[in-house]
């Protein structure tokens, strides 16, 4: 396959502007007329052709001025066609330019362009989908202000676009049209289109200055219920953004409309969000707590983009960070808020831990502002996204909240209406900092996880501290530099003394690692001091602190930072199952659990750290912290740490379950955190066959999705005749409702039972389940591949051969979600020989495959050339 990569560093700005859009689509299944009238204008001095973009687009008709345009080369004006562009030789300096095409949304498979979501027409067009409507100049740097007329039978009575509604009127052969204006000049990745016949939710929000903006959602016939929370957290949203950023809504209308069929949760679109109806539809009996959450962080997140994103957009791609990182930042503050701090922080760590630190260890590592890209849509990554909020986190802790607040008033004073870089963002940070900046900067080029090493040693009271770092080199670059890195640090003796060095090194209970090491020393005359590293996971890091479990103890005890209390015990649950990998079969020591047994008892009315300090660190994490994993020994490891846990903390687990009242359901985060503490601790006594009516009870007693789906995940460690008991209820209860129905085909695909093939090819052919539905896919595909790694990496090769078999249909269908997939294949580095082999053969099947999208080419190439280093 011949594809050609795209570099940051051959950024040129645009030949030409194009000042406004005038767009006519009818709509039809496989027939839409798209007309688009574009005002070009040629930008400095060059004689250049315009080319534009265009995905397998016929050109109906071409004219500039109003008189049409042939291909014919002997012409003074011409055009030319290929299969991704349409160049345009006009020596004008500035015309009207018209272009009719059609496109078809009915075949439109890959859910990118306008398509068909059920019945529904929508649009996505980041990253480059606009192409794939009509010929454009598509990239990010190309502001325009839209007018769109949407055509349609009048069997379809919503027509939607950007803006503001600015006519309406029927029209011949029972068609009707809408006309929207959308004042704020935008990138064509934000146009939006969405017609079909929803159920409508309407409110208002007042802004501070007093303007009033409608606020709309649109779902699916019958589903209004379902979207009332969402309504909500839109205004919480508005509100937020208005008391912490100074920022207000700019247009009279914001809508969201929630459809099916969409490749990942929401999308932006001015004044029009696209989403995922997972991350709308959301009601007690069929949502759980978690997808509360998400509902509010996805719709927050959508709406910050507003500032962070559509005023201030992205020169190219490279520089996606600047309003994805950003704007997962605000997110992040924006849930810390609403619900809890201490859950969020940790949440997002798991996120970084399983995830990105593995992104950064395979062959797709890449810095939060990537150098080079096949396809842009393989870079919607956690680390551009996750890693690059822990950057923007990093500005806001050395800078303080009201530096950080500063800073984002002078972004939005240069740069508002512009398409700008990370560079920009950085400099107007600068501007409302004392700090000199330019090496925290290197965060943005240079990928990898960096680890700061911990020594210590004590002379006749005189303790004597060194952290240093190291980043090892990455598959995309083999030079690391020394980072600017902040780091939350606590000194304390064995009775939770605290104390702080002689140097000054430790300012505010921070450290500034931005050598290749710093040492410092602290007069104590106690034997041991323990230092209590990355409070708050102050920088995205791994870190090496040789302690033992007395200090681990220690730091749960007496530490003033809450995730790092946290992250003590995490720490000791995985030396814990080190020591079962190292010696299966072997027992825990009694005084680990009476350290644990302690901390129970100590937390035992603060449930939120309690329920967290009782979460087993995934497979996933602990691969993280291994290298050439067996994934059957490290899975048996786990599993047998989980069972002696159970059986050791029997009384204390049954008094904190017991302790938790039942009460009626409601999404409170006093309540949310009972719920969480009471479902974690049920998956432990689920293990032991004496409770395993604790959680038929619960199934049975659930007045919400929270509890039913904790029930159930609990039972996955009872019997198997109580599984598939419950499961089967389950099923019929909810087989009506495809998005319910994702839990439970997600929590059958990791099922580590032998017949998981079967099962999944079960779920394959269950009704609700279509290859066409990315939401089903990842449920059964996804979860499979990402999360239920002993089948996934049976030493047989077949769950590796599994998925990518199914990888070579979906791939046919859509590219995007088949290369998310593939992910976990291409992430061989961490895993034995045995696993790698396999895995590289499966790679290598996919490589040889005539016809793979660029997609999951771009992955698939990069992972099997990493091999040669
Ligand atoms: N900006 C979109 C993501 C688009 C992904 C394109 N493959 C959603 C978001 O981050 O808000
Ligand atoms: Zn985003």
């Amino acid at each position: 396959m011949s594809v050609q990569a795209k570099r940051r560093a051959d950024y040129l700005p645009p030949a030409f502007s194009i000042a406004t859009v005038d767009l006519h689509i009818t709509l039809h299944p496989t027939n839409t007329r798209v007309i688009s009238t574009l005002s070009i204008k040629r930008q400095g001095s060059h004689t250049d052709p315009l080319v534009l973009d265009g995905d397998n687009l016929p050109v109906n008709s071409l004219k500039i001025n109003g008189s049409a345009i042939s291909d014919d080369s002997n012409e003074a004006q011409f055009y030319e066609l290929t299969e991704s562009s349409l160049t345009l030789y006009c020596e004008l300096d500035a015309f009207e330019l018209t272009i009719e095409t059609t496109i078809s949304p009915e075949n439109n498979k890959a859910l990118e362009g306008l398509y068909l979501s059920g019945g529904a027409y929508c649009t996505q067009c980041e990253a480059e989908g606009f192409r794939r409507i009509t010929f454009f100049m598509d990239r990010p740097d190309v502001l325009s202000v839209y007018t769109v007329t949407v055509v349609g039978d009048k069997s379809i009575p919503m027509l939607l676009s950007n803006g503001n509604p600015v006519e309406k009127g029927e029209l011949p052969d029972n068609q009707h049209f809408v006309k929207w204006h959308d004042p704020h000049p935008k990138p064509c990745y934000l146009f939006a289109l969405v017609a079909g016949d929803f159920d409508l939710l309407c409110d208002t929000f007042t802004t501070k200055s007093g303007k009033d903006v409608a606020l709309e959602l649109y779902v699916d016939k019958g589903k209004k219920a379902q979207g009332d929370f969402a309504l909500a957290s839109l205004k919480r949203a508005m509100k937020w953004d208005e008391d912490v950023f100074g920022l207000e809504y700019d247009l009279d209308i914001y809508m969201i409309v929630a459809v099916d069929f969409f490749n990942m949760g929401a999308m932006e679109n001015k004044g029009l969000n696209v989403f995922n109806s997972k991350f709308v539809l959301a009601d007690q009996n069929s949502a759980t707590d978690d997808d509360f959450f998400n509902v509010e962080s996805v719709i927050a997140h959508e709406y910050f983009h507003n500032w962070t994103g559509n005023r201030v957009t992205c020169r190219d791609w490279f520089q996606l960070s600047l309003k994805e990182g950003l704007t997962v930042f605000r997110d992040q503050q924006f849930s810390a808020d609403m619900t809890s701090a201490l859950s969020n922080r940790i949440k997002h760590v798991r996120v970084m831990r399983e995830h990105q630190f593995a992104e950064d260890s395979s062959a797709m590592s890449h810095p939060i502002r990537p150098e080079e890209v096949i396809e842009m849509n393989n870079f919607y990554t956690v680390t551009v996204y996750d890693k690059g909020a822990e950057v923007i986190r990093m500005f806001h802790t050395l800078l303080g909240a009201d530096g950080f607040r500063k800073g984002m008033d002078e972004y939005f004073k240069r740069h508002d209406g512009q398409a700008v870089t990370c560079d920009d963002f950085v400099s107007a940070m600068q501007s409302a900092s004392k700090l000199d900046l330019t090496q925290f900067s290197r965060w943005y080029s240079q990928s990898g996880t960096p680890t700061v090493t911990v020594k210590q040693n004590v002379e006749q009271d005189v303790h004597t501290f060194t952290l240093s770092q190291y980043t090892a080199p990455t598959a995309d670059q083999a030079e690391k530099l020394d980072l600017y890195i902040p780091i939350n640090i606590e000194l304390i003796d064995s009775n939770g003394n605290h104390y702080t060095d002689n140097e000054g090194v430790i300012r505010d209970g921070m450290l500034i690692l931005n050598e290749p090491s710093i040492t410092f020393t602290v007069n104590a005359p106690e034997k041991t001091l323990i230092p209590v590293i990355l409070g708050n996971f102050s920088a995205p890091v791994k870190v090496e602190n040789a302690l033992d479990t007395l200090s681990l103890l220690t730091i749960f005890t007496h530490a003033r930072d809450p995730f790092n209390r946290w992250d003590a015990l995490q720490t000791l649950y995985d030396r814990c199952i080190k020591q079962l990998e190292s010696a299966p079969g072997s027992a825990i020591s009694d005084a680990i659990w009476d350290g644990i047994k302690q901390a129970i008892k100590h937390e035992k009315h603060n449930v939120e750290l309690l329920g967290e300090c009782l979460v087993i660190p995934s497979f996933e994490t602990l691969c993280q912290t291994r290298t050439g994993v067996k994934v059957g020994e490290l899975a048996r490891a786990r599993d047998a740490f989980c069972r002696q846990f159970s059986k050791a903390l029997k009384s204390e687990l049954l008094d904190v379950f017991n302790g938790i009242a039942r009460v009626p359901y409601n999404y409170e985060q006093t309540a949310v955190n009972q719920r969480r503490c009471k479902n974690v601790v049920l998956a432990h006594l689920a293990r032991l066959p004496e409770h395993e009516n604790l959680v038929v009870e619960h199934f049975e007693n659930a007045d919400n999705m929270t509890d039913t789906l904790g029930a159930l995940k609990s039972a996955q460690y009872s019997s198997k005749a109580t599984f598939d008991k419950l499961m089967t209820t389950f099923e019929s209860k909810w087989n009506h409702d495809p998005l319910v129905l994702d839990k439970w085909f997600a929590l059958h695909a990791t099922q580590p039972s032998e017949d998981i093939f079967a099962t999944i090819t079960m779920l394959c052919e269950h009704p609700q389940f279509t290859m066409g539905n990315p939401n089903r896919v990842r449920a059964v595909i996804g979860s499979f591949a990402f999360y239920n790694s002993e089948k996934f990496h049976a030493v047989d090769g077949s769950g590796y051969k599994y998925v990518t078999d199914y990888l070579l249909k979906l791939d046919a269908i859509n590219p995007q979600v088949a290369s998310r997939i593939v992910t976990p294949l291409t992430q061989w580095q961490g895993f034995a020989q045995e696993h790698q082999v396999l895995m590289k053969q499966q790679l290598g099947r996919l490589l040889n495959h005539k016809g793979l999208s660029k997609d999951v080419f771009e992955k698939v190439s990069k992972s099997l050339a990493y091999d040669k280093h």
